[in-house]
């Protein structure tokens, strides 16, 4: 069994996505980061950077004690490895998969994310910074978009097949029109948005999302505790 822990943000929606693709039975423990739960010192113990999503599986390959983990990228790729899927074996095909996983973890979701904070919870909006990350995702869309034009061919996937890379990016797609993008700007995107989007499992991990996710819009205080975080918010909890 999977304890994930988890909040249905970009970060979060990656690992439902694998878990509702491959069927591997998981729990969800509901993290609400707009009420500070990601201080508590329990999860800290699992996830010392207070993000979520985080992991425990509480019964590993090896029979041995429970493992934890932290950073999607890094759930991705155990899951893939325990299940032995979406993730090639072989060198070659594996790291044409981990780089583009890598890729998002470096560059789409750090870049869409500070999109977001910029256009949408900035408390002035700041030309510049604004203009910043609206380019940069765009540059990253088009760096995504000739990638899906290539493998097109191989099975219309980032890396050809359905893998975890494509897990990891297409959560940080969804809210392209809060990113200022223009989704039919980027035909080979689209037409992996609207193949990944149709997916029964794809459409699970969103409905679970939607019956965890609270209807008010941010309040005041969970932008307190989300934004201007420094070293003594986590030392203090
Ligand atoms: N690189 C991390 C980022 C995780 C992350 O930023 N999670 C956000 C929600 S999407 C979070 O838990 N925020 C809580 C906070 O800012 O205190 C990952 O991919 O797991």
């Amino acid at each position: 069994m999977i304890e994930l822990f988890y909040w249905p943000t970009p970060n979060g929606h990656k690992i439902t996505i694998f878990l509702e693709e491959t069927g591997l039975p998981y729990q969800i423990r509901p993290i609400n980061i707009g009420a500070g739960e990601q201080f508590q010192p329990n999860f800290l113990k699992i996830a010392p950077n207070n993000r979520m999503p985080a992991m425990i599986d509480h019964a590993p390959a090896d029979g041995g004690a429970p493992i934890s983990i932290f950073e999607s990228g890094a759930i991705l790729e155990y899951l893939a490895e325990k299940t032995g899927k979406f993730l090639p074996a072989a060198p070659r095909e594996k790291f044409a998969v981990l780089q583009w996983l890598y890729w998002q973890m470096g560059g789409l979701g750090p870049m869409a994310g500070q999109n977001h904070h910029f256009n949408n919870y900035a408390p002035e909006k700041i030309p510049y910074a604004i203009d910043r990350y609206v380019k940069e995702t765009n540059r990253l869309y088009g760096v995504l978009d000739h990638q899906l034009a290539t493998t097109r061919e191989s099975g219309g996937f980032v890396a050809g097949a359905l893998s975890i890379a494509d897990m990891a990016a297409y959560p940080w797609i969804v809210p392209w029109k809060q990113q200022d993008q223009n989704l039919d700007d980027f035909p080979h995107l689209r037409r992996w948005f609207d193949t990944i989007r149709a997916r029964p499992a794809v459409v699970r991990a969103y409905e679970i999302g939607e019956e965890i996710r609270p209807t008010a819009p941010m309040t005041e205080e969970a932008k307190k505790i989300l934004f201007g975080q420094t070293a003594t918010t986590t030392s203090r909890a």
